[in-house]
C-alpha cells in the first residue's frame, strides 16, 4: 500500500438544492456506509473525518427567493452559504498539511471545494462527468445550481449580480472535462472557443480513457500547483452507478473508471478530491456509493499487488 504519507480529512455537505430528483443530501452517510474509511485505509493514507457541514433542509426554505436580477437559479443563497463554509473547510485543512475529500450533496457544493483549494494556491481541475456545468443562473434550463459550478469557477460567463460567484479561481487553459455526453446549447457555446480542455465519451470511444486521462492530467497540471479532481458518479454509465440524479446512458465503465484513478494516484498531483451526486434513494444495494469508495480508494494510492 502507499498513499505517499497523505493524511486525508473528509468533509460532508449533504447539500440538495440543486434538483428535482431529491436524496442527494443522503451521498454522505451513504458513502460512508459504503465503506469509506476502510477503503482509504486499504489505500494507505491516514484519515480523519470531520463530519458534516451544517445544511438546512431544503424544505425550511424558500427555493425561488431571489432579488429580480437573480435569474432562474433556485436556492442562491443556501447554495452561496453553505459554499463559503465548505471553501473555509477545504483551505483549512490544506493549511493543516491534509488532502481535502468532500463527500456531496450536489455538484453545486463544487463552488466551495474549489473556492477552498484555490485560495493559496495556482490549482487546475479534472471534471469526471456527463455534463459540462456550465450553465449560469440566465441560461439555466432547470434553475439548478448543479448544473453550473464550472461556470462559475472559471468566471466564462457572467452570474448577473451573483458577485460572489463570479470571481474566478480557474484558469480555462487548466480545466479538463473528462466523459462529456450531455450539453446545453450555451454550454456547447462556452467550449466551442474556450480553451477549456473538453474530452467527450465519443473521443473516449477513439482514444481510450486512459489516454484522455492522460492528457487531462498535464493539461490540469501545467503551470500549477496541483489540481483538483471532482468526480460526479454521473460520469460512470448508469448499469454500474444507478443512484446518481442524472443518469445519462453511454457513460465509462467499471475497469476504466479505475484506471483512470489509478492514474491519478501515480501522477501525484492531486491536491483534493470530491464525490459529488450519489443518490441513495435511486440507487440498488448502495452500489454507487460503494463503487464511488472505491474509486476514491484508487485515486488515493491503493494497489492490488
Ligand atoms: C443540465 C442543467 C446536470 C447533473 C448537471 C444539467 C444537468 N445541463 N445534472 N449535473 N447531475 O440543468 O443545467
Ligand atoms: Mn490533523
Ligand atoms: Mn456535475
Ligand atoms: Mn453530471
Amino acid at each position: 500500500f502507499d498513499g505517499d504519507g497523505r493524511s486525508v480529512r473528509v468533509i460532508g455537505a449533504p447539500t440538495d438544492y440543486g434538483q428535482d430528483r431529491r436524496g442527494v443530501d443522503m451521498g454522505p452517510s451513504a458513502i460512508r456506509y459504503g465503506g469509506l474509511s476502510d477503503g482509504l485505509a486499504e489505500a494507505g493514507v491516514a484519515t480523519e473525518d470531520t463530519g458534516d457541514l451544517l445544511v438546512p433542509r431544503a424544505e425550511e426554505r424558500d427555493p425561488d427567493y431571489r432579488t429580480p436580477s437573480e435569474g432562474k437559479a433556485r436556492f442562491l443563497r443556501e447554495t452561496e452559504d453553505v459554499c463559503s463554509r465548505l471553501a473555509s473547510e477545504v483551505r483549512e485543512s490544506l493549511a493543516d498539511g491534509h488532502t481535502p475529500l468532500v463527500l456531496g450533496g450536489d455538484h453545486s457544493i463544487a463552488i466551495g471545494t474549489v473556492s477552498g483549494a484555490a485560495a493559496e494556491a495556482d490549482v487546475g481541475a479534472v471534471w469526471f462527468d456527463a455534463h459540462g456545468d456550465l450553465n449560469t443562473p440566465t441560461t439555466t434550463p432547470s434553475g439548478n445550481v448543479h448544473g453550473m459550478p464550472l461556470a462559475a469557477l472559471l468566471g466564462v460567463r457572467e452570474w448577473e449580480d451573483v458577485d460572489w460567484a463570479n470571481a474566478p479561481r480557474l484558469a480555462p487553459e487548466n480545466v479538463a472535462i473528462v466523459g462529456l455526453r450531455s450539453l446545453d446549447d450555451a454550454e456547447r457555446e462556452i467550449l466551442r472557443d474556450s480553451p477549456i480542455s473538453a474530452y467527450t465519451m465519443s473521443e473516449i470511444d477513439d482514444r481510450s480513457l486512459a489516454d484522455v486521462v492522460e492528457d487531462a492530467l498535464a493539461v490540469a497540471s501545467d503551470g500549477t500547483e496541483g489540481y483538483h479532481v471532482s468526480l460526479d458518479l454521473d460520469w460512470l454509465d448508469p448499469t454500474i452507478a444507478p443512484g446518481v440524479g442524472t443518469p445519462v446512458r453511454g457513460g465509462v465503465d467499471y475497469r476504466e473508471a479505475h484506471h483512470a484513478m489509478e492514474q491519478v494516484a501515480e501522477d501525484g498531483g492531486m491536491r483534493s478530491m470530491e464525490l459529488v451526486e450519489v443518490n441513495p434513494t435511486l440507487d440498488q444495494h448502495n452500489e454507487t456509493a460503494e463503487l464511488a469508495v472505491e474509486l476514491a480508494a484508487s485515486a488515493f494510492g491503493k494497489r492490488i499487488l
